[in-house]
């Protein structure tokens, strides 16, 4: 049975070979010119970054590795073993595969990769959890998660190698040890500040298990429904292109040869805003402004009280967490595949009632209100009710879990910046006085 290394080593010169071939090639044409809208409204459709693990598509959403979620669903290995959604959803560790070297694994492949993780995981530096138990309760557990993990940057082995002087041409070796150790020992982290804010500060490991399978028994969860939920969620968190913030800011940080702890921090801090990851902790928040509104005021929650509470909060020049997004203009499939598993395993779950509920008016009144450019839901606006229900209730977490997630994904596409030997990101700045006098001189 293959590892992932070696997969890898022995597609990295072909992967050379051919981004050298498609520069010498191509390296002079024009891929799109940047309008001054562009250039001040956040580089919105302007293609300047390589990706290589995954593609979105405005309408369709999201494909890994040319895989669409629903692919992914029927062709990666799960834990009860052949792919399929009989046998529930894919593992994690199937995807990281799938985005790392773009090969569907087989499932003997999936379970090396899961036990090469477990015992890296071992090797989280002894200095990070005593860290992480001083921290105080009331920071904000990503604040915690990024400082978790820029401690655990001790252990890199790619600062090191270059301390001692690596060659270029072996910086993506050391990078991939990092990018393995970092994901694998995420979960640890990540359990323990949600075991020490919420509960009693012990972290159990079960490594029978899968890499969810585990992280739920580190959460402190035992219950297989939940396990199916966290396979799912963690595979469709990892990667949705490389422009969103938190993969931007990874390649970014990377791209200076910081180490992937630290750049992988970046991407936690970006996360950690609410446009981006955290609206899944605010849509959280929202829903139970609007239970709570209504059961003060003696109401049901219903269509016509959520469109209500829609506009008072559209009115206050708020935004509707969980709606819209930079580039999808449909429904997210993200959103789709987890309103399928809500209608598979808790249909009458009241939570995820209203959360349809949501999803039948919202749509209509962003239109009316005129602004986003799409108003369909994102990610984050169902994968909060689905928490919920298995008893996860501590929302200010929620975007923890993202944060575990999406270091596969943008982690993956770091390993590859590091081969394919891709430069220190520097785009050109323009003053105000210099949009103004070119366009003025056009
Ligand atoms: N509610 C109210 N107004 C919204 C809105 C929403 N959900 N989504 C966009 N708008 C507004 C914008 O604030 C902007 O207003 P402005 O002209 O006054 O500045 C206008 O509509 C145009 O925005 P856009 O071009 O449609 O969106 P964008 O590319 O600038 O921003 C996003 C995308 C996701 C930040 C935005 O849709 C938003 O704030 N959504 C709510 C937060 C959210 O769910 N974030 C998570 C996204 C997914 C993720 O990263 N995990």
């Amino acid at each position: 049975v293959a590892t992932i290394q070696e997969v890898l080593k022995s597609q990295v010169p072909q992967k050379q070979a051919d981004l050298l071939a498609l520069k010498k090639e191509h390296g002079d044409k024009v891929l799109g010119e940047v309008t001054v809208d562009q250039c001040i409204g956040g580089a919105r459709g302007v293609k300047c970054m390589l990706w290589e693990t995954s593609n979105l598509d405005a309408e369709e959403g999201i494909r890994f590795r040319g895989h669409t979620i629903p692919d992914c669903q029927q062709i990666l290995p799960t834990f009860k073993g052949p792919a399929g959604p009989e046998n529930g959803e894919p593992l994690l560790e199937s995807l990281f595969w799938l985005l790392l070297t773009s090969e569907v694994p087989t499932k003997a492949e999936v379970d090396g990769l899961t036990a090469d993780l477990h015992k890296r995981a071992a090797s989280l530096p002894s200095h990070v959890v005593p860290l992480l138990n001083s921290l105080p309760k009331d920071m904000h557990p990503m604040t915690q998660f990024t400082i978790g993990l820029n401690a655990a940057q001790t252990g890199s082995a790619f600062a090191k190698a270059y301390q001692d002087g690596a060659p270029k041409t072996e910086y993506h070796e050391y990078v991939l040890e990092d990018v393995l150790n970092v994901v694998a020992q995420l979960p640890e982290i990540a359990a323990t500040i949600y075991r020490n804010v919420y509960f009693d500060g012990v972290v159990s490991k079960d490594t029978s298990l899968d890499y969810s399978g585990n992280f739920c028994r580190m959460l402190g969860y035992d219950d297989k429904g939940f396990d199916e939920l966290m396979r799912l969620y963690l595979c469709i968190h990892t990667d949705h292109e490389g422009g969103n913030a938190s993969a931007h800011a990874t390649h970014l940080v990377g791209s200076t040869l910081s180490d992937p702890y630290l750049a992988y921090a970046g991407g936690l801090n970006a996360l950690a805003g609410p446009l981006h990851g955290l609206a899944n902790q605010e849509v959280l928040g929202w829903i139970q402004g609007i239970q709570k509104q209504m059961a003060d005021e003696g109401k049901e929650v219903n269509a016509e009280t959520i469109t209500q509470f829609t506009w008072d909060t559209l009115n206050a020049k708020k935004v509707i967490p969980g709606y819209g997004h930079a580039v999808l203009r449909k429904t997210d499939p993200r959103y789709s595949c987890q309103r399928e598993f809500a209608l598979k395993h808790m249909p009458d779950d009241e939570l995820f009632k209203i959360v349809s509920t949501i999803y039948e008016v919202m749509p209509g009144i962003l239109t009316e209100h005129g602004k986003t450019k799409n108003p369909y839901p994102n990610v984050d606006s169902h994968s909060g009710v689905l928490l919920w229900h298995y008893g996860f209730t501590q929302f200010q977490y929620y975007t923890v879990l993202f944060g575990v997630s999406r270091a596969v994904g943008a982690l993956s596409q770091l390993y590859w910046d590091r081969a394919l030997g891709l430069p220190l990101e520097r785009p050109k700045s323009v003053t105000p006085e210099f949009i103004k006098k070119f366009c003025e001189s056009q």
